[in-house]
């Protein structure tokens, strides 16, 4: 049902969360216009709601989306390094496309090496949950879309959370995850980093349960890059993950948005997990650019995570903690001199 907001109008596109919004063009909003920053707070309140957002008719230009995400929503997070194309026009701004960049109009099919990072995208996840201080916002615009396909799916972890059995949830609350991007990214294929990239992006902790500060609502913190829970057997999280991952992605639970040109979908990497689905490129055209705000900070401290063997032939030598040494007899001995 349809409901006003202020000036904003508000539909909600699932009933667990997501909301569609009409009556603003981001754009165009001045931060010398007193009335424009009411509608953003508006917008803003919303989105704590919601956690998904979709604003039809935004009509970005990649200039103006990097400066309206900064001047509005705070720093942008910088994209990481890989062997993809995606930073290509700017470290600020995310270029998802199958355009040839070189210029000559050709498309890139799944098979071409620089779309099998972005294919990463199509399994569950919160935009940079790997990092130590994980993205806020994501803010992303379609500007060119395939007749079919190439959708982007979503699903609340606050709903997902919220039913889970009460003794399951309170078994999860204080637990820490480890999130890596080499360890994601290796299940898609290998290669995707040179070293130099792999150094900079070392696992990192994260709580597996997030509550949001505005209205206190907690959900699960998971997704592609969460890969191990710490002080519990390997296997045994693995097992648990993947099971979180399946009982909060069932099909009731997902809403699937259908992308026109011009569309901006935000949504709260807090909350909320999303992919990207396959489309025919080879034969269709699909650019869509994304700006990411920063996150406020940590969600675990200490973000470095320690070492262990499952790290092994994922994350090079030398990168996180390494673990405490155990004594040896002949370690005590020298000690005792
Ligand atoms: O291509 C898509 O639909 C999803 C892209 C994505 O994961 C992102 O923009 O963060
Ligand atoms: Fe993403």
């Amino acid at each position: 049902m349809t409901e006003q907001a202020g000036r904003l109008t508000v539909t909600p596109v699932h009933s667990h969360f997501g909301a569609r919004v009409e009556g603003i063009h981001l754009p165009d909003l001045s931060k010398d216009d007193p009335a424009a920053k009411e509608l953003f707070d508006e917008l803003v309140a919303l989105q704590q709601e919601y956690s998904v957002l979709v604003l039809p008719d935004q009509r970005f230009v990649d200039e103006r989306q990097m400066e309206f995400t900064k001047e509005w929503y705070g720093p942008l997070e910088t994209q990481v390094g890989t062997i993809g194309t995606e930073a290509r026009l700017h470290p600020n701004l995310a270029d998802w496309s199958n355009v040839d960049p070189e210029g000559n109009g050709k498309l890139l099919s799944w098979s071409d090496q620089r779309m099998i990072y972005q294919s990463g995208n199509q399994v569950w996840h919160s935009d940079s949950s790997y990092k130590p201080v994980p993205a806020k916002y994501s803010l992303l615009s379609a500007r060119e879309v395939p007749p079919s396909g190439g959708e982007t799916q979503f699903v609340s972890q606050r709903h997902g959370y919220e039913t889970l059995p009460e003794s399951l949830r309170r078994e999860l609350d204080d637990r820490i995850v480890v999130h890596s991007l080499l360890y994601s990214r290796s299940i898609v294929a290998k290669g995707l980093f040179r070293p130099e990239q792999e150094r900079a992006i070392p696992p990192t902790r994260q709580s597996l349960v997030r509550t949001n500060p505005v209205n206190g609502r907690k959900g699960l913190f998971i997704g592609a890059h969460a890969w191990y829970i710490e002080d519990m057997p390997y296997q045994e999280s693995r097992a648990l993950l993947d099971d979180l991952l399946a009982r909060i992605t069932t099909d009731d639970c997902v809403y699937e948005h259908r992308w026109t040109p011009g569309d901006l979908v935000i949504w709260d990497n807090r909350c909320v997990l999303h992919r990207g689905r396959t489309w025919d490129a080879a034969r269709h055209r699909r650019v869509l650019r994304r700006t990411t705000v920063a996150g406020d900070g940590p969600t675990a401290e200490p973000t470095m995570a320690t070492r262990t063997p499952e790290w092994d032939g994922i994350v090079p030598e030398g990168l996180g903690v390494e673990p405490a040494e155990v004594p040896t007899a002949a370690a005590d001995e020298v000690s005792a001199r």
